[in-house]
C-alpha cells in the first residue's frame, strides 16, 4: 500500500487543482497549465475526480451550478492515469468523498441515489478495477517542505502525528450514514469538514510540520476563500463559472506562512486566462 501522505520536494513548482467531478474540459486546462509549467513541476488533485452531473441535470441546467458541463468522469479517469503514466511521480491526487465512494466510503448522492454505483455501471470490468485500484492508492493528505498542506476538505481532523494517517482503515463504511460518517475521527472529517476553527487548522497543518492548508471540497463562488490565516478554501472547477475558476500555483523552495503569502494571479490563478 502507498504511504497516506504524499511528501513533495523542496524545489520545482507545484501546481494544485479542486474537484474535478468529472469535467474532463477543466482536466485538460490544468494539465496545460501543468505541462508548460516545466519538467520539475507536479500536480496535486485535492480529490472528487469523478461524479458530475446525471443527464437531466446537464439538459436542464441551472445557474447554481457553474458553466455547464457533462460528465465525463470515465474519460476523465483514463486522461488521470495517462497524464501519471506520461509525468511518473509527480502527479496525484487525494482522496475525496466522492472517490471514497467506491471503495468502502458511503455512498454520495449529489445527482444519482448512489453515484458511485452509477458510474460503476458506465465501466466496464477492466474500467471498474482500474478506477477502484487508482483510488485505492490515493494519499489522504500532502506536505510540502514550502509550507503547503493538501487535503480534500476543511482542516478540522484532530491530527496529532502523521502516523496516524497510515493506520486509517479505508473500508467497510457503505452502509453508514453520511452524518454518522462524518464523526468518524480523522477520516470523516478530512474527506467531509466544510469548515474549521482556527484552533483546529493550526493544530492540523502543525501536525504536519506546516503552515497553510490547501483544499476544496466546499463551493467557493468567487474561486477561493481565504478562511483564516491558515486555510486557502480553493474552487477549481466544480460549481463555478469559467470566469472564476482559480487553481494555485506555488514555487517548492519558497517558504509559505500564511493565506497572505497566496497572491491573486502569481500563486491564485484563473483555470481559464482572462
Ligand atoms: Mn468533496
Amino acid at each position: 500500500m502507498a504511504s497516506r501522505v504524499l511528501r513533495l520536494p523542496e524545489r520545482g513548482r507545484l501546481l494544485i487543482g479542486t474537484d474535478l467531478q468529472g469535467n474532463l474540459t477543466d482536466f485538460r486546462r490544468l494539465e496545460a497549465h501543468f505541462l508548460a509549467a516545466g519538467d520539475d513541476a507536479w500536480l496535486v488533485l485535492t480529490g472528487d475526480l469523478v461524479h458530475g452531473p446525471d443527464d437531466e441535470t446537464a439538459d436542464n441546467w441551472p445557474d447554481f451550478l457553474g458553466t455547464p458541463y457533462r460528465d465525463e468522469s470515465p474519460a476523465l479517469l483514463d486522461a488521470f492515469l495517462a497524464l501519471k503514466a506520461r509525468a511518473p511521480g509527480r502527479v496525484h491526487c487525494l482522496l475525496g468523498n466522492h472517490d471514497h465512494a467506491h471503495i468502502g466510503g458511503p455512498a454520495t448522492y449529489k445527482f444519482h441515489d448512489d453515484e458511485a454505483a452509477a458510474l460503476e455501471r458506465r465501466l466496464d470490468e477492466a474500467g471498474r478495477a482500474r478506477l477502484k485500484a487508482a483510488v485505492q492508492d490515493f494519499p489522504l493528505v500532502a506536505v510540502a517542505p514550502c509550507g503547503v498542506v493538501l487535503l480534500h476538505a476543511a482542516p478540522s481532523a484532530n491530527l496529532v502525528h502523521p502516523d496516524e494517517l497510515e493506520a486509517v482503515r479505508l473500508h467497510g463504511y457503505q452502509q453508514m450514514d453520511i452524518m454518522d460518517f462524518a464523526r468518524v475521527p480523522l477520516l470523516g472529517p478530512l474527506l467531509w469538514s466544510r469548515m474549521a476553527k482556527e484552533h483546529e487548522a493550526e493544530r492540523f497543518v502543525r501536525a504536519l510540520g506546516g503552515e497553510v492548508a490547501v483544499y476544496g471540497h466546499d463551493i467557493v463562488r468567487e474561486g477561493y476563500a481565504k478562511d483564516g490565516p491558515r486555510q486557502l478554501c480553493v474552487s477549481t472547477s466544480f460549481g463555478c463559472q469559467d470566469e472564476v475558476k482559480t487553481y494555485v500555483e506555488v514555487d517548492l523552495s519558497a517558504r509559505y506562512r500564511g493565506v497572505d503569502d497566496f497572491r491573486d494571479d502569481v500563486e491564485l490563478k484563473r483555470l481559464v486566462p482572462r
